[in-house]
């Protein structure tokens, strides 16, 4: 059995969806942008508690193709490909206008998306469907930071599940800011753009998330992990040859669907800053191993937990860089498939796997945002023979990763399924991703 690459049979090339866009406003865009979802490897919910996190950025992207109106006052128009997320219910449209979507077609043969209105003076989330939202935020954001945007025109399409954990509406925000930063020559810069795109998120949209999801997706390259330390938000990239190593990274996409601008989110972040407040640090990144025993004493026992998971997972990252790191110091020995025996599996991706694995169990029994679905796909996939497996992402649902073996890859994926299907689950949609290139110009 074979498991199908990320971008079979769904991607859009930035030249398609420049056709559509002319269809849909007439004429052609100024350009289409992407930017990737993401896997975080491990370091997870690390960020807003200023400690580490090692994501890389998949190959399938989010795609904006952008036209700005100059001389034109700020009027937003957004449509997308994506489900009927240019059709809005009735009270949901605020101070929106909304075209009726069209039937025929154009000469793409496919239903003309429905356009969506914001004025710049309805600018405000309540007024704009919750898909655009990610768009109306980032542009928000430029204007917030005096960037004079003027009256534009976007097109969304995207391969990134919705609400799989990996990262969608991130490669959203991040495909925009590109495109405006560009367009308006703002010349903001990409770490300058991670935290404009995060300010959307937070105060726009209302998700109190950190800056993992928008750096993998800005700062990622190719074949490489992000190493990101989110206080000082200094950055280095991390080999992570998974093909040369013979090894490949499952997506295990549960369909257990997830927010973040829902209550669970926000409690975590109040546990962390509860933990923070009581045991006198300004981030929990400084609360050191050698004081978990303290703060079992003085925490409740909600808090506790989730600064156990914080405290550990940012050793677990620090461990996981250094391990793959050894492996490039390492040097020649690392290269080819040759060389995945005993030492390519002491260091090096191969090395890994069982950091994924105990990060995994901090969060489902520390942190406590697993659920059925993806604790049955960590440990199918152990037990058919995965290196490591762990939820990625926020949680409460989404997707869970395997570290397979190359030529395992397609037994792992169908003993999940077998498992889903024995749990009376819904059946989780598996596929391969490998570390792809971050946000660019098409
Ligand atoms: C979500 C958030 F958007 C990130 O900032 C991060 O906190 C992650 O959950 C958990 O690691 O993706």
């Amino acid at each position: 059995m074979s498991v199908r690459n990320a971008r079979d049979g769904n991607a859009n090339d930035g030249g398609g969806l420049a056709a559509v866009f002319a269809e849909v406003y007439g004429g052609e865009p100024d350009g289409v942008w992407a930017a990737p979802g993401r896997v975080n490897l491990i370091g997870e919910h690390t960020d807003y508690n200023e400690g580490f996190v090692l994501p890389f950025a998949i190959d399938r992207t989010a795609r904006v193709a952008v036209r700005l109106r100059r001389g034109e006052p700020g009027m937003l128009r957004v449509a997308t490909l994506q489900g009927d997320g240019g059709r809005v219910d009735g009270d949901g449209a605020g101070g929106i206008e909304v075209d009726d979507p069209g039937t025929d077609g154009g000469p793409s043969g496919r239903r003309r998306p429905g356009v969506v209105e914001v004025a710049p003076d309805a600018m405000e989330p309540a007024a704009v469907p919750p898909w655009a939202r990610y768009i109306a935020g980032v542009v928000w954001a430029f204007r917030q930071r005096g960037v004079d945007v003027p009256a534009l025109d976007v097109l969304l399409d995207s391969d990134v599940p919705i609400g799989a954990g990996l990262s969608s509406s991130a490669a959203i925000e991040c495909a925009v800011a590109l495109a405006v930063d560009d367009l308006t020559g703002s010349a903001l810069g990409r770490e300058e753009l991670v935290l404009l795109c995060r300010r959307a998120e937070n105060d726009f949209v209302g998700a109190p998330t950190g800056i993992l999801d928008q750096s993998a997706s800005l700062l990622g390259t190719a074949e490489h992990a992000l190493f990101l330390d989110c206080r000082s938000r200094a950055a280095r990239q991390v080999s992570l040859p998974l093909a040369a190593a013979g090894l490949s990274i499952l997506v295990v996409d549960t369909k257990v669907s997830h927010a973040h601008d829902t209550g669970g989110y926000k409690a975590l972040v109040a546990a962390c800053d509860r933990g923070a407040r009581e045991l006198g640090v300004s981030a929990l990144r400084d609360v050191p191993a050698s004081r978990l025993g303290e703060a079992r004493d003085v925490l409740d026992y909600v808090a506790f937990h989730r600064v156990r998971h914080i405290v550990t997972e940012n050793e677990r990252v620090l461990e996981t860089v250094r391990l793959l790191e050894g492996a490039e110091a390492d040097g020649a020995e690392a290269d080819g498939p040759e060389a995945d025996g005993a030492a390519a599996e002491a260091r090096g991706p191969g090395a890994i796997g069982e950091l994924l694995t105990a990060s995994h169990a901090s969060m489902r029994d520390d942190f406590e945002i697993s659920c059925a679905e993806l604790d049955l796909a960590v440990d199918a996939a152990l037990g058919a023979g995965a290196l490591g497996a762990r939820m990625t992402g926020g949680g409460f649902g989404g997707s869970a990763i395997a570290l397979v073996r190359r030529d395992a890859a397609g037994t792992v994926a169908e003993r999940v399924r077998d498992a889903f299907v024995e749990a009376g689950f819904a059946r989780p949609d598996i596929f391969g991703v490998a570390p792809g290139p971050g946000a660019r110009r098409l």
